[in-house]
């Protein structure tokens, strides 16, 4: 019971159980772990994908015969586990240089450094048949305000991923890119800090087609928003390309904890929304295990992100199953919000007396809604007690 297959979709990056512990307070409370060894674990614990930065796989400055190494043990790997590689992403914040940013940095040089570092990579992201490219750009911000022209930085960005776009397509890839947004940290203020911002930039983009998002669950809740609501807007709008999973407690520092630590509710109306809205990209987990843990709590960790993902999709399913639920939802008037407002048209609605002239907002004002009892129901499927 609970125990995950590669149906089930579930990825985990190499620097999520790979976090070392390093935080701005200690060093390291971890050894390395060799992506060869993460991707035959995962393997064996029933994730179905691995993903990676470039810098993950193949260290910074590394000469191409390291490079070629690194890669064939890496590919050897997944043709040993079956594991494959839905996603890829760029390392574009951790060497010194992307200090004030990447794609936006005010050094040109540094730009276009950036952008050459991320087609290498969507290179390797295409061979080893990855269809999703994130772009994360935590350094992409300031911490004052003259430093950053944020209007002029948000050219450089459109630049950046109109480049990025052309290059795909001539390429002949078939890869799309997921912007990944972030409020603050590692930067003051970072650029696309919401879903919402990232959505919006998207359409002033030359192949709007070719972006989507990848939201991550702790990112939108460190700006105090909920996070199945931008998730269910994304899919709304045809973008939710991937997903970060994980778990975090109100608005702090970025905790990264285990999938469902934290806010549980929010995880468990994200797993019902991911489940009857048809999402079928990867359930892709990007958390660090704390560093109180040794390796053997990495990957109780890793296997908890995924237990706690099938508890939940139970618990969802049984909610949505429940007749009790079924008449709550009717009472609650679901129903009525799938239903048009005016299939009549304008002009049906001007000449509908009943809809203005005969219309009793007291009377309508005096319906209950029903939402506590029906909120009720989802809290004893949370908590098992139905
Ligand atoms: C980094 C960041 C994550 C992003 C990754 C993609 S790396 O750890 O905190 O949220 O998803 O670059
Ligand atoms: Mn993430
Ligand atoms: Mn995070
Ligand atoms: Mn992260």
């Amino acid at each position: 019971r609970y125990q995950p297959v590669p149906e089930d979709r579930f990825s985990f990056g190499l620097w999520t159980v790979g976090w070392q512990g390093r935080d701005p307070f200690g060093d390291a409370t971890r050894r390395a772990l060799d992506p060869v060894e993460t991707v035959h674990r995962l393997a064996e614990l029933g994730a179905y994908g691995v993903t990676f930065h470039d810098d993950d796989l193949i260290p910074f400055g590394a000469d191409d015969i390291e490079r070629e190494t690194a890669v064939k043990r890496f590919r050897r790997a997944l043709e040993a586990t079956g594991l494959v590689v839905p996603m890829a992403t760029t390392n574009l914040f951790t060497h010194p240089v992307f200090k004030d940013g990447a794609f936006t940095a005010n050094d040109r040089d540094v730009r276009r450094f950036a952008l050459r570092k991320t087609l290498r990579n969507i290179d390797l992201a295409a061979e080893l048949g990855a269809r999703t490219y994130v772009a994360w750009g935590g350094r992409e911000g300031a911490e004052s305000g003259a430093a950053k022209d944020v209007r002029t930085a948000l050219d450089r960005l459109k630049e950046a991923f109109d480049l990025l776009g052309q290059y795909v397509v001539e390429q002949g890839y078939d890869l799309r890119v997921a912007v990944e947004p972030k409020p603050n940290e590692p930067r003051g203020d970072i650029l696309l800090p919401t879903v919402g911002h990232a959505l919006a930039f998207i359409e002033r983009l030359e192949r709007p087609g070719l972006f989507g998002v990848n939201p991550e669950v702790g990112h939108e809740q460190m700006a105090g928003l909920n996070v199945p609501h931008g998730v269910a807007q994304a899919l709304w709008q045809g973008k939710l390309f991937h997903i970060d999973l994980n778990g975090q407690s109100g608005i702090k520092y970025d905790q990264d904890l285990r999938f469902g630590a934290g806010d549980l509710r929010a995880a468990f109306w994200l797993v019902d929304l991911l489940e009857t809205a048809g999402y079928d990209g990867p359930r892709h987990f990007d958390f660090k295990p704390p560093r109180t843990e040794d390796l053997d709590g990495v990957w109780a960790s890793a296997a908890g992100c995924m237990r706690t993902y099938l508890i939940l999709k139970e618990r969802a399913a049984a909610f949505r199953a429940d007749p009790a639920v079924q008449d709550a939802l009717r009472a609650a008037r679901l129903h009525e919000l799938a239903r048009p407002t005016a299939e009549d048209g304008l002009a049906g609605l001007l000449a509908d007396p009943t809809a203005y002239e005969t219309f009793r907002p007291e009377v309508a004002a005096a319906r209950g809604m029903a939402f506590e009892q029906l909120d009720q129901l989802a809290m004893d499927h949370v908590l098992g007690a139905s």
